[in-house]
């Protein structure tokens, strides 16, 4: 959905969810300003049993100025009730009957669940925002500071203090928009309440502490999420502590936040392992964070779904301890170089052509300028050589490699680069901070092939630390396979399950 295709409507009223964060506050922001620009009859609305009360919150509102209403009665009959950072029907906002509904969110959708045919959802975004952000863009709508600034705060508060940020989406607008910078250090002063400092407390005098693996497990009463991480950082500085897990039950479900400093456990990869199928989390190798949705927990979940709501914590710590658990009995290490993978049940695979993309960074950039390459998987700082070629899978992901090299395994094709990916790759050159998008510079080319390797499929979760990166692991879920090149046993990676019927065949 665009934002424009909602023009068509002349009143319209935008609801965020109850309880609202800073996310939900500067997305409706965005959106009122635009509509508004388009002079419609706009109205900020949000409901719920209580009023915004967290200081950093009423400051926000005061400072920039946002229109937000406090709505329990009626919104009376307008052509178009926008919701957004959550979705229509949901439990975390109250309901109010419309005639046209449409949504903009960056959660999870629940299974079942039916949405209106007006919606924008991107989740594993991490922030409302960052989606408004994108499509306002889309639509060349300048913010003014005050709603950039605003924009920037709910991205911060939304992925605690940035420092959970995973999508390429999110980097792009950390990096591109404008901050008042004194407002968030005012903002930053009055985050927490003296009570949310004692809850802090107490979730440190509770801890759980599982010496076998090294991991701590702390509850921390209903606290805003950021809470979540001043405790998780703090914890983490314990010396028998390498990984920790910090959580709140809240009335829409479960927010938490993890830790990790080993390099057994990524932080983001346990967040996402933790909340597959009932939520989302992602974030960075040492902080990552996620939520798990309450109407989720209650399809999955029987003693959570049959609690009261009183008993609540007493069904979700169980749950938790139990992941917890599994995420280390259910995995196998493998290192690169280390552990000699036995071919007992492996087959010899052949790599079938595949055709992707790749860029020649000289061809437009000058030689030795130092570049940022951001894709799906992340930044990779690269410096622009002769023989400089970045490839772009399937899935979007990018890696360098040299023309020799290239020349070896693939072969040009004509035509213009057309895969659909859900981030295009960019390029930032460093010293000037621009932004090149990648697809209009790329090129097609197959791979010849011939690669010959010995794989299974994995029956239980591995993690393998490759010979090219010898800190962090990729993660391999059962189903998906487990490979070594036949002319280099010690080159061991995985290969997803989705990806293996196309891009090999038996021998
Ligand atoms: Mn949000």
């Amino acid at each position: 959905m665009k934002l424009s295709d909602l023009l068509v409507f002349d009143d319209i009223v935008i609801q965020c969810h109850d309880n609202p964060d800073a996310d939900a506050i500067a997305s409706g922001f965005a959106l009122y300003s635009y509509y508004k620009s388009h002079e419609k009859k706009v109205r900020f609305i949000y409901s719920g049993r209580n009023r915004i009360t967290k200081s950093n919150l009423i400051y926000l509102v005061k400072t920039l100025e946002i229109p937000i209403e406090y709505e329990t009665q009626s919104i009376g009959d307008p052509d178009l009730l926008l919701t957004c950072d959550c979705q229509y029907e949901e439990g975390n906002v109250t309901y109010f009957a419309a005639r046209n509904v449409a949504t903009i969110d960056h959660h999870q959708v629940a299974k079942g669940k039916k949405l209106p045919k007006l919606c924008e959802i991107r989740s594993g975004i991490g922030s409302c925002c960052t989606v408004i952000w994108d499509m306002l863009r889309k639509e060349n709508y300048q913010p003014d500071s005050e709603l950039s600034s605003a924009l920037y705060y709910g991205l911060f508060t939304d992925t605690n203090a940035l420092s959970e940020i995973s999508h390429p989406l999110d980097r792009d607008m950390m990096d591109e928009i404008y901050f008042d910078k004194s407002l968030l250090r005012r903002l930053n002063g009055m985050n927490i309440t003296l009570e949310e400092a004692k809850i802090a407390g107490i979730a440190l005098l509770g801890v759980e502490f599982h010496s076998e693996n090294r991991y701590a497990i702390l509850e921390a009463q209903p606290c805003d999420p950021n809470i979540l991480g001043l405790i998780s950082d703090f914890f983490l500085a314990v010396d028998t502590v390498d990984v920790c897990l910090v959580y709140s039950v809240l009335d829409y479900g479960i927010k938490f936040s993890v830790r990790s400093d080993t390099p057994e456990v990524r932080a983001d990869e346990l967040a996402s392992y933790i909340s597959k199928n009932i939520g989302s989390g992602g974030g960075h190798m040492d902080k990552a964070g996620g939520f798990i949705q309450h109407e989720l927990l209650v399809q999955y979940y029987k003693q959570y779904a049959t609690a009261s709501e009183r008993d609540r914590i007493a069904a979700v710590t169980p749950i938790l301890r139990e992941k917890m658990q599994n995420y280390y009995l259910n995995s196998d290490i493998y290192y690169a170089g280390k552990t000699k993978l036995s071919s007992k049940g492996m087959k010899e695979y052949v790599k079938l052509p595949l055709t992707q993309g790749y860029v020649v960074p000289s061809e437009f950039l000058p030689l030795g300028q130092h570049i940022l390459v951001r894709s799906m998987e992340g930044d990779m700082n690269l410096m622009v050589e002769k023989d400089t070629v970045v490839m772009i899978g399937i899935r979007g992901e990018v890696y360098p490699t040299k023309l020799s090299v290239f020349k070896g395994s693939y072969k040009k094709l004509r035509g213009k680069y057309d895969l659909k990916l859900e981030y295009t790759p960019t390029i930032k050159v460093i010293t000037t901070s621009e932004t090149i998008e990648l697809a209009p510079y790329a090129h097609m080319c197959v791979s010849t092939g011939g690669n010959h390797i010995m794989a299974k499929r994995l029956k239980k979760e591995a993690k393998v630390f490759t010979k090219w990166h010898k800190n962090e692991y990729l993660k391999g879920e059962p189903g998906d396979y487990i490979a070594y090149k036949c002319s280099d046993p010690d080159d061991i990676y995985i290969i997803g399950k989705d990806f293996f019927p196309e891009s090999y065949k038996p021998v």
